[in-house]
């Protein structure tokens, strides 16, 4: 493009045009070198070509978006993590709520419907892990990730009435992870509401909980049914006289001791003179058990060692 007789603002733009790293901020100074361009007749010509050049830099850019969206999945921007899960639902169920309770996440609540239009992220801190939530559009939202549905270790179906599961159900057919069932606002219903929702799910077998954002009635209780369906056993170690660990070991189900004392250190899985249980795997507070015993979710243990 001539520009030896441009302003310096023409100019300035043109460079930037030149250096620019995505077609958006090209776009962006194509506009600002047509801005700056002289509109009189010698440079009508340039003037068109600008013109033309931004036509096809749009059609570009829409062209790009489109497709990126008919692809269907936001799995590029979202990372998964290790242990995902996914809130999926019904416009106004309260899954932005939710993940707005349960994580550091803040992503908007609204009265209206169709408020969350991209996937959000949260990270819920649990008992010394990291579990990844995602706050997806409602089902029939168009950016709905369905993606996202299907990959997911736990789909969190949030509902507010019993037949948006079977609705729900039909948009995720293909979903591999396992499912828990929230019902969500029952601040709203009585104590008979309340039980007869609640042996019509157990009825069913379905795994469910029954909470309100709005009051936090169970919301902990959510926090853990989540933790739990990953199936992780935490370890609470002891040292002789002493009370147990705030944050917990964490090892595969089925451990034993000695999978535990390596865990710690390799040093130590040596050296161990005694080991005393309490919790879910022992017969009696204080137990005496060896090496090869199997550890439980929420066992203490100590060791002494040489
Ligand atoms: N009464 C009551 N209202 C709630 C509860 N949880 C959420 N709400 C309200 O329900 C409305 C919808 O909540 P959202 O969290 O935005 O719902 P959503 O499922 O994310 O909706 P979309 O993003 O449109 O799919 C808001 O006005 C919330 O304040 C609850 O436990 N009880
Ligand atoms: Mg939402």
């Amino acid at each position: 493009m001539a520009s030896t007789n441009q302003s310096p603002f023409y100019k300035k733009a043109e460079e930037n045009f030149l250096s620019a790293k995505t077609d958006e901020e090209r776009l962006n100074w194509l506009e600002e070198m047509i801005r700056e361009c002289p509109k009189h007749k010698s440079s009508e010509k340039m003037l068109a070509n600008l013109k033309t050049r931004r036509i096809k830099l749009v059609e570009k850019i829409e062209r790009i978006k489109k497709s990126k969206k008919s692809s269907g999945s936001s799995q590029e921007t979202i990372k998964k993590y290790d242990m995902q899960v996914a809130l999926i639902g019904e416009t106004n169920s309260g899954k932005s709520s939710i993940i707005s309770s349960i994580t550091n996440a803040n992503s908007k609540v609204s009265e209206n419907q169709f408020s969350t239009q991209i996937p959000i992220q949260g990270i819920m801190e649990y008992s010394g892990v990291q579990i990844q939530i995602i706050d997806l559009p409602s089902v029939k939202n168009e950016n709905f990730d369905v993606g996202i549905a299907n990959t997911a270790d736990l789909n969190l179906l949030v509902i507010t009435e019993l037949s948006q599961i079977e609705e729900i159900k039909k948009f995720i057919p293909k979903a591999a992870g396992k499912k828990l069932i929230v019902f969500n606002k029952i601040d709203q219903l009585n104590e008979k509401e309340k039980r007869k929702i609640s042996e019509n799910l157990r009825s069913k077998k379905y795994n469910f909980i029954m909470i309100s954002c709005r009051n936090k009635q169970n919301v902990e209780e959510l926090k853990e049914k989540i933790f739990q369906s990953f199936n992780i056993t935490r370890v609470y170690l002891k040292e002789p006289g002493k009370s147990p660990t705030d944050k917990p070991l964490i090892i595969h189900p089925n451990s034993t001791i000695l999978d535990v004392a390596k865990k710690i250190s390799k040093q130590m899985a040596q050296n161990i003179k005694g080991v005393h249980i309490w919790g879910p795997s022992s017969k009696f507070p204080n137990q005496k058990v060896g090496l090869s015993h199997i550890v439980k979710d929420k066992d203490i243990v100590e060791f002494k060692t040489r």
